[in-house]
């Protein structure tokens, strides 16, 4: 037995499915989890010390690349004060400040924990704000495991078959309405028979939880329109596209600007960070200044905004996005490449430093519809392949890839070559299968 699998052994009796999230199990691509043991710029190494070149970065945090020493010395600096006080501390401030100077949304922001809770208080705060209640999201857009949004979730919710959840009654959801991602005409109908009962749209302005989908045309601003002409919140999940796609996020990007904004994963630079935040109206609606409630014992946390404060000094430096772009142009290209040249119907997509491979025979990947016509038995197949050729990459057909300013030409080019063999062996086993 590997050192992963005596580990996911002991895992497994006392943590459900051994895993403390499920989009780390392995059950949608089959074999045992990695157990990793230390990381460091593109690579992490296996219990077992194998080393691969790492395209999880943390489900999207580690930007910077694992361990980035300005980063680590920060959090060891401010762990050497305290670890947490319960009291708000100078660092919350200079978050707050970069974050409101960085994102074109965010007038004043709240830190919370995770993005979950991130885009839980948003949809709270939207609701409260409007005394509306109804939730308009999008069929394979994850927001976290909130009650109200998990319908139609993403994600692990999707990659385990289970779009919603046992434990979330209906009352709960009565007031959610899941729509086809990038299809505005679908929305103008629901604000045409609810216009004045929806409180919020809450979107990934970049899809990324039915791995990577970006909007179409005309979507955001329309969703934005929608929104301003019958009163109601567009709340940007930016948990995953923050800092992701851009130095001022997807907003930035497309030039569409929410009400609110919910962010996490590079603003923790690794650690537990969330937040979420808009426009002053809005925001002062949150208690202590206003009525909705919102709290978090560790909200704001010292070794927290520590790590996230050094890596966005790092990602505001000039360049930095061209150049993760530019790697993931390269990566994503070669891929397509590879894919063609062995014969291997293969789509992409990415946008900044994420990405998405599509093991389907559709010129693209535009909606969820496109993302459900694809071949998750071969995504499982290439999956393994890519972990045997030192590669290793979200176990779901169903999540985006990240890149990072540290994944340089040696990581691209051994990334490549396992590519090579991956999608060479789809065709072995296609073939073998075929002549049984
Ligand atoms: P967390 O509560 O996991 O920090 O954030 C929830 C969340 C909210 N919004 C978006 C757009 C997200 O992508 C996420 C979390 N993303 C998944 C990966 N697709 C987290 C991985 C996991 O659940 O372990």
């Amino acid at each position: 037995m590997t050192e992963s699998e005596k580990l996911f052994e002991r895992a497994s009796h006392r943590i459900p499915g051994g895993v403390n999230s499920p989009a780390r199990s392995w059950r949608s691509v089959g074999g045992t989890p990695l157990f990793l043991e230390h990381a460091e710029g593109p690579y992490v190494w296996d219990a077992d010390g194998n080393r691969y070149v790492d395209y999880v970065g943390s489900f999207g945090p580690a930007i910077v690349g694992h361990a980035r020493g300005e980063v680590v010395t920060a959090v060891q600096s401010a762990a050497s004060k305290g670890l947490s006080f319960g009291a708000p501390t100078a660092n919350e401030n200079a978050m707050a400040e970069r974050l409101c100077d960085l994102v074109p949304s965010l007038d004043m922001v709240r830190l919370v924990n995770s993005g979950t809770e991130a885009a839980m208080s948003a949809i709270r705060l939207a609701r409260g704000a409007t005394g509306r209640n109804k939730v308009v999201k999008f069929t394979g857009c994850y927001h976290g495991h909130v009650d109200a949004l998990l319908v139609q979730a993403g994600s692990g919710a999707l990659t385990h078959g289970i779009p919603g959840s046992p434990g979330v009654p209906e009352s709960v959801v009565a007031d959610t309405i899941s729509l086809p991602y990038n299809d505005i005409s679908a929305a103008f109908d629901v604000f045409t028979e609810y216009g004045d009962e929806i409180a919020c749209v809450m979107v990934e302005p970049v899809a990324g939880n039915m791995n990577c989908v970006p909007p179409a045309m005309g979507f955001l601003e329309g969703l934005r329109d929608l929104c301003s002409d019958h009163g109601a919140l567009l709340i940007f999940d930016e948990v995953m596209t923050g800092f992701r796609v851009g130095l001022h996020g997807a907003q930035g990007r497309y030039g569409v600007t929410p009400d609110l904004t919910a962010l996490g994963k590079v603003i923790g630079g690794g650690l537990p960070v969330g937040a979420f935040g808009g426009r002053r109206d809005i925001m002062e609606h949150l208690s202590p200044q206003g009525p909705v409630y919102q709290a978090g014992t560790l909200s704001g946390n010292p070794l927290a905004t520590a790590a996230g404060l050094a890596t966005l000094e790092i990602v505001s430096q000039p360049g930095f996005y061209e150049a993760v772009e530019a790697t993931t142009e390269r990566l994503v290209t070669g891929m397509r490449e590879r894919a063609e040249a062995a014969g291997v119907p293969l789509a992409t997509n990415h946008v900044g430093g994420m990405f998405g491979l599509f093991f389907t025979d559709r010129p693209a990947v535009r909606t969820f519809e496109d993302v459900q016509s694809c071949d998750t038995d071969r995504f499982a197949r290439f999956f393994h392949a890519m972990v045997a050729g030192g590669v290793y990459m979200a176990p779901s057909a169903f999540e985006a890839g990240f890149v990072s300013a540290m994944h340089d030409d040696t990581a691209i080019e051994a990334t490549l070559d396992a590519a090579t063999d991956a999608f060479a062996s789809l065709n072995a086993t296609t073939e073998a299968a075929r002549h049984g």
